[in-house]
């Protein structure tokens, strides 16, 4: 059995990463190319319950730390119970969001060390990494203002335009750092725009 492609979705609050891996879905499907959507912090029954407790902004006060190692708790569960298991199968798997976004809010947004990071990851994930990641770009007004528009803003959303600014350039060291896996789309077009981009960038899995 061929294994499955694994492929994230990442960028800051309402770029477009849920509308984009719908899109996806779809155009993959219309390639005969079994898909496994699932997003993080998620994907399995007690994964979601972790990200419910993350992006609870009614919850007390939770320490930097603390939410650093319920991301990876959660995420550990969801590598075991969905993203190996489907990788294994053959399927792909499309994720809205993985590890880029815990060096983007946790190493950019909320200053926390880099090693650290890169420590849990190795833990966690092993040799585990995306095979392509496309990061949706954009100037932090946009996006905040697509999320503030859809209603109540989570604990996250809630955050200052600093705190996203940070998250912005963490988003954009990573790409730098990783250009093989990482390809950056400016999200700041309109969606028929961004969308040929992103097919532009899959066609490189087709051939
Ligand atoms: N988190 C997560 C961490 O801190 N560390 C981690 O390691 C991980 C994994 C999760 C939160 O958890 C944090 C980061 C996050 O704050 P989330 O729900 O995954 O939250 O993330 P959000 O960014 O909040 O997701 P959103 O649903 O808000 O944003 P999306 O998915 O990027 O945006 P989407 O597709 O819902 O689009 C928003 C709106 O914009 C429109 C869409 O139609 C929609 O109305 N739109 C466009 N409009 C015009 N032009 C375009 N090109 C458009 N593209 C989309």
């Amino acid at each position: 059995m061929i294994r499955g492609k694994f492929i994230t979705l990442e960028g800051g609050e309402g770029v477009g990463k849920t509308t984009n891996l719908t899109f996806l879905t779809h155009y993959l499907g219309q390639h005969n190319i079994s898909v496994v959507v699932t997003r993080e912090p998620g994907g399995t029954a007690l994964a979601e319950k972790i990200r419910h407790l993350l992006l609870d902004k009614d919850s007390e006060v939770i320490s930097e730390h603390a939410e650093l190692l319920l991301i990876f708790a959660a995420r550990a569960q969801h590598i075991k119970l969905v993203i190996e298991p489907a990788l294994a199968r053959g399927d792909w798997v499309l994720c809205d969001r993985f590890t880029d976004a815990t060096y983007a809010y946790q190493g950019g947004g909320r200053n926390m060390r880099v090693s650290t990071i890169e420590w849990l990851e190795n833990l966690v994930q092993g040799n585990l990494r995306p095979d392509l990641t496309v990061l949706l770009d954009a100037p932090v007004e946009i996006g905040i203002d697509r999320a503030r528009a859809r209603g109540v803003l989570d604990r996250f959303e809630s955050e200052k335009i600093n705190f996203f600014e940070n998250v912005r350039r963490a988003y954009l060291l990573q790409a730098e750092l990783h250009p093989e896996r990482i390809k950056l789309i400016k999200a700041n077009q309109p969606l028929a725009d961004v969308q040929r981009a992103l097919v532009d960038v899959i066609g490189i899995f087709l051939r």
